[in-house]
């Protein structure tokens, strides 16, 4: 029986996942979901079934093995790196055995419909680690192949992951008589902090910029848990989701590594906070430094080189620092919050 196949996307109730599922629908691409809760109500209408379970659940999967043809997945399912510094055990079950379980499902895919299954992994800038914060502000802007020395359990998870998306692709039982690696197109994609108008993040260490602006829109004091001198990469989340689509939609052939850095721009809190001043003169930001999570921030990099990904697939990101927040962030979440542009 053909079955036109579809996209899987899981952990499909978060940030990126939200605004995937509103592009690929736009793109008429048919896809399925899987999360721990149901799908929200202004998405439910646009993807043909959602899965209500957990990645680590081998009986659901097994179940939409059964039901579906899926030749793209969108592995999004994971346990940020705050939130994992708390749980770290469950942050490990849900980023390296639920990404093994998503990995051994996309092989069984291919193997039973007898081509590739493209498997898009985010990873992160968690991957990275400094001794010491002179060591990140030397480094500058880091290419994947150093500094890959995380700090955190998530972080941890992620390099394990990719590691693992690797062998899958290019390893998988190389020693058994059958032939049977390359079922998983893994492709790997290092996101920095990445800031939604629609949505706010949850146990993101990189949380504070996108914490921030919704905040001051919303017209609410905020405490930011860094210094102003902090500084790491971030992302538009359109852009984000733009870097995924372009990654899988380009052969196998053209692409020199499993995975890559993408970045945008590289603010310090110290120049979000005079962006969102002069939209905001009213805003009340102050600053209440968390000296556990500066720590986690200090071991991320400044910046990232994302030349492969420029010249192997022409990453090239829509927004800057000024565009995002001032023809993305601000008129988006205004309209959000005050129905005004
Ligand atoms: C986090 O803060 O954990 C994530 C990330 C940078 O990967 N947003």
């Amino acid at each position: 029986m053909s079955r036109k196949p579809v996209v899987l996307i899981t952990g499909a109730g978060g940030e990126i996942g939200h605004g995937l599922i509103q592009k690929l629908q736009l793109m008429g691409r048919p896809m399925i979901t899987l999360d721990l809760v149901p799908i929200a109500g202004d998405l439910a209408g646009l993807v043909r079934q959602h899965y209500t379970g957990s990645i680590l659940d081998k009986q659901i999967l097994d179940r939409i093995l059964t039901e579906y043809e899926i030749d793209l997945i969108f592995h999004l399912a994971a346990v940020l790196s705050t939130r994992g510094e708390f749980a770290p055990i469950i942050a490990h079950q849900v980023n390296v055995e639920g990404t093994l379980n998503m990995l051994e499902f996309a092989q069984h895919q291919g193997e039973s419909h007898g081509r590739s299954v493209t498997f898009l992994y985010p990873s992160s800038i968690a991957v990275y680690g400094f001794a010491n914060l002179q060591e990140k502000n030397r480094a500058g802007k880091v290419c994947e192949d150093l500094y890959n020395h995380p700090i955190t359990m998530y972080g941890c998870n992620k390099l394990y992951g990719e590691q693992l998306g690797n062998y899958y692709c290019n390893y998988y039982k190389q020693l058994a008589a059958l032939e049977s690696s390359m079922r998983v197109d893994f492709r790997g994609l290092r996101f920095p902090g990445l800031i939604s108008a629609q949505t706010l993040p949850s146990g993101g260490t990189s949380d504070y910029a996108p914490e921030m602006i919704h905040a001051a829109a919303m017209g609410k004091s905020y405490d930011c848990f860094v210094r102003d001198n902090s500084k790491i990469p971030f992302m538009a989340m359109p852009d984000a989701i733009d870097s995924l689509l372009q990654l899988a939609s380009v052969p196998r052939k053209d692409l020199s590594r499993v995975v890559y850095n993408v970045g945008a721009f590289a603010p310090s809190v110290e120049q979000m906070k005079k962006l969102i001043f002069e939209e905001f003169p009213l805003a009340q930001i102050g600053t209440k430094i968390d000296e556990k999570r500066q720590r986690i921030i200090d071991s991320w990099p400044e910046d990232v080189d994302d030349s492969a990904a420029r010249n192997d697939w022409g990453h090239a990101p829509r927004y800057d620092l000024n565009s995002a927040f001032r023809d993305y962030l601000f008129p988006k979440i205004k309209e959000q919050y005050h129905g005004t542009k």
